[in-house]
C-alpha cells in the first residue's frame, strides 16, 4: 500500500534530513569553476530558495519551468521547487524558443526560471532568472516547513521526443529518486561518499539526473557540473582536477574522447573506476578501446525518461561487454514480437517492462499513455535480443528500421561495417527516395581527422565485400557532425532529411 504524504516523504526534506543523519554537510557535493559546495550549503541555500520562490507566488502543485544550464542554480532551484511541494519542468535551456515556449504551455508553468533572453519569450509566463535567484537566495529566510508528498505525489516531468509528433511530458514522483538510487546508484554501482562523479548527459535528461543529482545526494558523494557539454579536452582536464571516479556519458562522446586522445591531448585518468555508457548501444571495438584507454570498466546500461533510469545494467561486479547486462532487480523485462506475443532466446524482441519507477503517465496525452503503459507493462519501443546467460543485446529502436525496394534493413549492421575503417568515427544509415522515388540508402560519416581522398568510394567497396547488395549504401557524404539529441542519441528522422 502506497504510505500517505507526509513532509517527510517531501525529496528535498528526506535529502536534508539524510545528509544530518550520516554526517554529510561538510562533506563535497557539487563543484563547479573552481568551487565546491557541500551538502550542508546546498539544503541550506534550497530552503532559502524556496522562501524566494514562495515570494514569487509559487504555491504546491503549481509547474515550475526550469531551462537552467547545469550549475548550482539549477540544483537549488530544483529542490526548492520540490520543497513546496511544487512540480519541476525540466527543459534543455538550449532548445530554440518556440520549443521552450510549447513546454512552459503545455505544462501550464506558473513561473519559468531561466537563463538570460529576451523577456518576451516562455509564453509571456512569469519569469524569473537563474542570476536573480542566486543573488536572492542568501538573505532569504529558510523555508523550514516542507510540503507533505507520497512517493507518486508529482515532483517532476521531463520532455521526450518521439520519432514523430511534440514531445511529450513524462510524470515522476518524490519515490523515484530515492528508489532507483537504491537499485543503481547503490546496489549495482557501489557508489560511496569518496566518489567523484561527471556525467556528460546534462541534469534536465533522465540520465543525467540520475547521476549527476540524485546519486551523489543520496550516497554523500559529488558530482562535478558543467554548463556545457565538454569536448574530449575537458573531459580530460576535470577528471585530473576533481579526481573522478565515475564517468558517465554517451557512444558518440565516448568516440571523440578516443579518437582526441589518439592525437596526443591525453591526461591521467587513473582515478576512474568505472565508465558509464548509456544512449545507445556502444560498438564493441569502441568499447574496447575506452576501457583500454581509461583502465576502468564500461559498463554498458539502458533506461528511458519513462522508466525513470536504466532498467538494464551491468555493474563492477556482473559486466558483459557488447550487453545492456541483465534486468535492474526490482524491475521486470519481456521480449515480444508485433503482436504481442513472447520470442524466444535468441530472437529480436521489443522490449517491454515493468518496475517501481515506471511513470503514471505523459502530461495531457491520455491516447499516448494507453498505447505505451498496457496492462502496467511500459513498451519502450527498443529491439533487444535475450543471450542464453540473461543479458540483453540492445538492438536499435523499432522505428529505427529502414525500407530499401520493400525490404526491412537494420541501418546499425550497415553502420557497423563502415565503422571498422580506420577513418571513420561515426556513421549513419538511412533510406531516401532518389529522383525517380526509387528508395536506396545513403550514409553520413563523420571522419576521426581529415577525409583522406576517395573514401567515400572505400567505403561503397568496403559495404559490397561485407554485405547483401541491398544493403549497401548508393552514396556516402563526409558531413562534420551527425543529428543527435543533446544527450547524444541519433536523431534518425533527421538524417532521413538530410537536414541538420
Ligand atoms: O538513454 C538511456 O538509455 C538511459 C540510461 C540510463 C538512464 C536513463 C536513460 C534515459
Amino acid at each position: 500500500m502506497t504510505p500517505p504524504p507526509t513532509a517527510a516523504g517531501n525529496l528535498a526534506a528526506r535529502l536534508a534530513a539524510l545528509a544530518e543523519h550520516r554526517g554529510w554537510t561538510s562533506r563535497p557535493a557539487f563543484h563547479q569553476d573552481h568551487r565546491t559546495w557541500t551538502h550542508g550549503e546546498v539544503h541550506g541555500l534550497a530552503a532559502r530558495a524556496a522562501s524566494v520562490l514562495a515570494g514569487h507566488g509559487v504555491r504546491p502543485g503549481d509547474r515550475v519551468l526550469l531551462a537552467l544550464p547545469d550549475s548550482l542554480a539549477w540544483v537549488t532551484a530544483f529542490l526548492a521547487v520540490a520543497r513546496l511541494g511544487a512540480v519541476a519542468v525540466l527543459v534543455n535551456p538550449e532548445l530554440p524558443p518556440d520549443e521552450i515556449d510549447f513546454m512552459a504551455k503545455d505544462a501550464d508553468a506558473a513561473l519559468c526560471v531561466t537563463g538570460p533572453g529576451p523577456a518576451e519569450r516562455f509564453a509571456g509566463r512569469a519569469r524569473l532568472g537563474g542570476d536573480q535567484l542566486v543573488a536572492l537566495t542568501p538573505d532569504a529566510p529558510p523555508a523550514t516547513d516542507a510540503h507533505p508528498a507520497g512517493p507518486r505525489t508529482p515532483l517532476y516531468i521531463q520532455y521526450t521526443s518521439g520519432t514523430t509528433g511534440p514531445p511529450k511530458g513524462v510524470v515522476h514522483g518524490h519515490g523515484d529518486p530515492e528508489t532507483y538510487h537504491t537499485l543503481i546508484g547503490d546496489r549495482l554501482l557501489r557508489i560511496t561518499e569518496d566518489d567523484v562523479t561527471l556525467s556528460v548527459s546534462k541534469l534536465f535528461y533522465a540520465y543525467g539526473f540520475g547521476n549527476a543529482f540524485v546519486f551523489p545526494l543520496f550516497s554523500g558523494s559529488s558530482a562535478v557540473l558543467v554548463d556545457h557539454r565538454p569536448n574530449p579536452a575537458a573531459v580530460d582536464e576535470l577528471v585530473a582536477r576533481h579526481r573522478v571516479t565515475l564517468l558517465y556519458s554517451v557512444p558518440s562522446a565516448y568516440a571523440a574522447l578516443v579518437t582526441d586522445r589518439a592525437s596526443g591531448h591525453g591526461r591521467c585518468f587513473a582515478s576512474v573506476r568505472a565508465a558509464v555508457s548509456a544512449g545507445e548501444a556502444m560498438p564493441a571495438e569502441l568499447g574496447e578501446r575506452v576501457t583500454e584507454l581509461l583502465g576502468a570498466p564500461v559498463l554498458e546500461q539502458i533506461g528511458s525518461t519513462e522508466a525513470g533510469h536504466a532498467f538494464c545494467a551491468n555493474s563492477p561486479a556482473h559486466n558483459t561487454p557488447g550487453t545492456v547486462g541483465r534486468p535492474v532487480p526490482g524491475f521486470e523485462v519481456e521480449l515480444r514480437d508485433r503482436a504481442g506475443r513472447p520470442v524466444p532466446d535468441g530472437a529480436e524482441g521489443e522490449l517491454w517492462l515493468r518496475g517501481p519507477t515506471v511513470t503514471s503517465g505523459y502530461l495531457n496525452r491520455p491516447e499516448e499513455t494507453a498505447r505505451t503503459l498496457v496492462d502496467g507493462w511500459l513498451a519502450t519501443r527498443d529491439l533487444a535480443r535475450r543471450e542464453p546467460d540473461g543479458t540483453y543485446r540492445h538492438l536499435g529502436r523499432a522505428d529505427d528500421m529502414e525500407m530499401v525496394g520493400g525490404i526491412t534493413v537494420s541501418p546499425l549492421e550497415v553502420e557497423a561495417v563502415l565503422r571498422t575503417h580506420p577513418a571513420v568515427r561515426e556513421a549513419v544509415v538511412v533510406a531516401v527516395p532518389d529522383e525517380r522515388g526509387a528508395t536506396g540508402l545513403r550514409a553520413y560519416v563523420v571522419t576521426a581527422t581529415t577525409a583522406p581522398p576517395g573514401l567515400e568510394a572505400e567505403l561503397i567497396t568496403l559495404a559490397r565485400g561485407a554485405l547483401a547488395a541491398f544493403k549497401v549504401p548508393r552514396a556516402v557524404h563526409v558531413v562534420a557532425s551527425l543529428p543527435r539529441t543533446p544527450t547524444g542519441k541519433l536523431r534518425r528522422h533527421l538524417a532521413r532529411h538530410g537536414a541538420w
